[in-house]
Parts: structure tokens; sequence; C-alpha cells
């Protein structure tokens, strides 16, 4: 028996989210117990430097003592009241002095939510039922989400998941990312359609993919002169690339932005917001209906707030960004050395890595033909050698304010032996 055995007896795929079950590497998942910093700590008492960061939510690195003590001061006052207290408003505040576009916000708990409650408020706000966003983005996993390209271009989108209905799907306009044309033909023909366009203005579900000059830019022209809303879904890179998120890289101001993972600091929590007059729709001043049980919950508040507090002290970014360089520069070079092609991305504490000739990456097409069974070799190397990288070839990466040159510098001695074996 093992842990993922037992897990498997009581739990649907021995998970509760599936890209954690390693289908994406082969064998099964390690189970960890603890984590400090840059380390995560397994059952078996092994330890790993960590770059999945929970999937990103641990940009500070794990049990860092100011969310920690934020956490313990704040629940044992009280864990949840289903009512209005004082520390929703401290982190909105300090949300919209870090994203100025989000004039006002309403938190949520996963980003799943936040993406599906944003969706809903431009069809609301807007009167209009279609939408856009792009293949390899990935948004959560609400019906009118989990659509893909149907068969041309501009055909209506057909379901990525069996139980969401094809009436569904047809108001879903799946395009190529980074295709400027395809935007521009899709808003010729359905512009005044649609009720708004939602994408990763740095895709971290195909790897790590940065969007080309002008992408972004046309996807602000093209929303605007048709009335639709421009949604960025910044659950990934909202705090990571930058501390205004991609929107403050690109210098770019979408109509209302998602955030998720580090805003709630390891806790549940995220958040949709953006122009006022947008916001005004959402319940209850407005029709467009939109709740939860636990949005808000102070104690996931603490977390967040206090997370932001950090990531907000000077210098934070410039030393996450340095080591992030370090970690795919050695990577690159670790790759060259060993006569093995591979392409890198990195931007703030977000890194990706492809193993392919094709570069740059800037499609999803790309990614998908890049050497899956290479990249699943270097994850397994890279595992034994106590390096713990994304179980997918398709996720991004995540540096934290823990991984300090001793750690990059142990990564990279690891990836140069591993990328000798490839
Ligand atoms: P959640 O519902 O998982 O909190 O957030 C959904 C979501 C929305 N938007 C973006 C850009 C996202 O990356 C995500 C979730 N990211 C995945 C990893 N790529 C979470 C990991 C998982 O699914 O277990």
């Amino acid at each position: 028996m093992s842990h993922f055995s037992d897990a498997r007896n009581v739990i649907a795929g021995g998970v509760n989210s599936p890209v954690r079950a390693f289908a994406g590497v082969g064998g099964e998942p390690i189970f960890f117990k603890g984590a400090n910093g840059a380390v995560l700590e397994s059952e078996d008492g092994r330890h790993y430097i960590d770059y999945v960061g929970s999937w990103g939510p641990m940009i500070l690195g794990h049990c860092h003592p100011a969310v920690v003590d934020a956490v313990v001061e704040t629940v044992k006052s009280g864990m949840s009241y289903g009512a209005p207290c004082i520390l929703e408003t401290r982190i909105a505040e300090k949300i919209r002095e870090l994203v100025p576009s989000i004039e006002r916000i309403r938190m949520v708990s996963s980003g799943t939510e936040a993406t599906m409650s944003a969706i809903r408020l431009a069809r609301g706000h807007t009167g209009r039922d279609k939408i856009v966003k792009f293949e390899g983005c990935y948004h959560g996993h609400s019906d009118s989400l989990l659509i893909k390209a149907g068969s041309g271009a501009l055909t209506l989108g057909v379901p990525s998941s069996p139980g969401v209905p094809a009436v569904l799907a047809e108001h879903t306009i799946t395009l190529p990312y980074n295709d400027i044309d395809a935007v521009v033909e899709a808003f010729g023909a359905f512009g005044d359609d649609l009720a708004c366009v939602i994408v990763e203005p740095i895709a971290g579900n195909m790897n790590m993919v940065p969007p080309i000059p002008g992408f972004l830019d046309t996807l602000r022209e093209q929303c605007t002169s048709a009335g639709a809303i421009l949604i960025f879904d910044e659950v990934m890179t909202g705090f990571r690339v930058a501390k205004g998120g991609a929107q403050s890289l690109f210098d770019i101001e979408p109509d209302l932005t998602t955030l998720g993972k580090i805003v709630g600091g390891g806790m549940p929590a995220a958040a949709f917001g953006g122009r006022a007059d947008i916001m005004a729709s959402i319940a209850p001043d407005g029709p467009v209906y939109q709740a939860g049980t636990l949005s808000g919950n102070p104690v996931a508040m603490a977390a967040g707030l206090a997370t932001l507090e950090q990531v907000d002290r000077s210098g934070f970014y410039e030393s996450l960004g340095s080591h992030t360089q370090q970690l795919v520069a050695g990577l690159s070079a670790a790759a060259s050395n060993a006569g093995v092609s591979l392409a890198t991305e990195s931007a703030g504490g977000m890194f990706g890595f492809v193993f392919t000739d094709a570069q740059p990456v800037r499609r999803f097409d790309q990614v998908a033909a890049a050497d899956i069974d290479r990249f699943k070799l270097f994850f397994h190397g890279m595992l034994a050698e106590g390096v713990y990288f994304a179980p997918s070839a398709f996720e991004a990466g995540f540096v934290s304010a823990a991984h300090g040159d001793a750690e990059i510098n142990k990564t990279l001695d690891a990836a140069q032996k591993v990328m000798a074996t490839l």
C-alpha cells in the first residue's frame, strides 16, 4: 500500500485537484507533510527545493513568519462571521493601491469563482452572451470557460469536458493565443455580440508564453471600439510578475481583473474587480447575482494582507526577478552544455522551460509539439536530486523570496547533472 493508494480508496483519483496526480509525468505523487521557506518535506522525510509554491500563492516562501503570525492572531479572535469585518476593507484598499485599475472589488474563494463571476458580470452589464478566450489559457473550471476551439477559426466553441452543455459552448469563441489577425477577424464577425474577452496577459497554463507586441493592445482597442469588456485573468500573474501584475508591465488597463493565489497568501481567497461603473452591476447594488459563504473570510484576508504587505516592501521584485533570471539562465546553460534544445522564459517570479528548438515559443501548438518525454525524464531526474518542478510540461514554475543563491545553485548543479542524462 502507498499514501496514494490509500487516498484513491476514498478521494476521487486520489487527489483534490487533477494536476497533482502526476498523470503528466508518470509515477505516484509525493505526499508532503511540511514546508518552510523554499523547501518542502515529504511524508518519508525527504526535502525538495519547491518551484511549484502551491501553484503560485507561496511567493514569500512557506511559513513566512509575518503570514503565520497574522493567521494565528486572527484565528484566535474568530474564524468566520458571515458578516463584514474591516480586514476585508483593508485588503481591498491594499489591492487597489497596488492595482489602481481595480476601483471596486469583490472577494471570492477561488480563481474559478473569480473568473466565473467576472464572465457573468460582463454578460449582465453588456446584455450580450458571447465571450472570447484563447487556446492554451486556463481560467478555472466553470462551464463557459471549459471550451476549446471549434473546427474552424471562427466556429463556435465545443466543450473541452463532458458535462458542459453544447448550447453553452456555442457562446464561447476560442482563438489562438497571440494571433492578432484572428482577434480582428472575430471582432469583425461578432463584435457587437461580444460581452467580453478574457485572457491571461502572460499565459502560464501552456507553460509560460508571453504576449507578442501588439497582442494585448489589439485586445484593448477592439474591446473599446466594440463596447466589450476586457478581462485580464491575473490569478497567476497578479503580484507574481510585478507588484502591479502583468497590466503594469505592459501599461494596459483592463476593464476587469481577476486575482487569486498570492492574494490569499496560501489560504482560499481570490477576487474580481475593476471599473466602478461595471462593478456597480453586481448585487447588492446591481442585478447581477454573485455570493459566497466564506467570501472575505477574515483568516484568509489576514494571510493575503500580510503577504501583500511583504511584496510591497522595497526591493522585493528586484531580488525575486534576479533569482528567477539566474535560474532560467542556468537551465539554458545546462541544456546547451548537454546539447539539449531548451526554450526558457521568465518575468518577475514566474518562469517556464520547454524542450524544443522552436524558439521563441509564442503559440500553444509549439508547446504541444515539444518533447514531452524529455520533460518527463528531466522532471524525475530533478526529483531524484531533490528539486520539485511542476509535474506537467504545460505549467509555469514559481520562485519565492525564500529561494536564495544556495537554492538556485543547488538546482543548477542538479540540472547540469540531469541534462547530461537526457
Ligand atoms: P483556482 O480555481 O484553481 O483557484 O484558479 C483557477 C485559475 C484561474 N486562472 C488562472 C490563470 C489559473 O492559472 C488558475 C489555476 N491555475 C492552476 C495551475 N495552472 C491551479 C492548479 C490546479 O488546478 O490544481
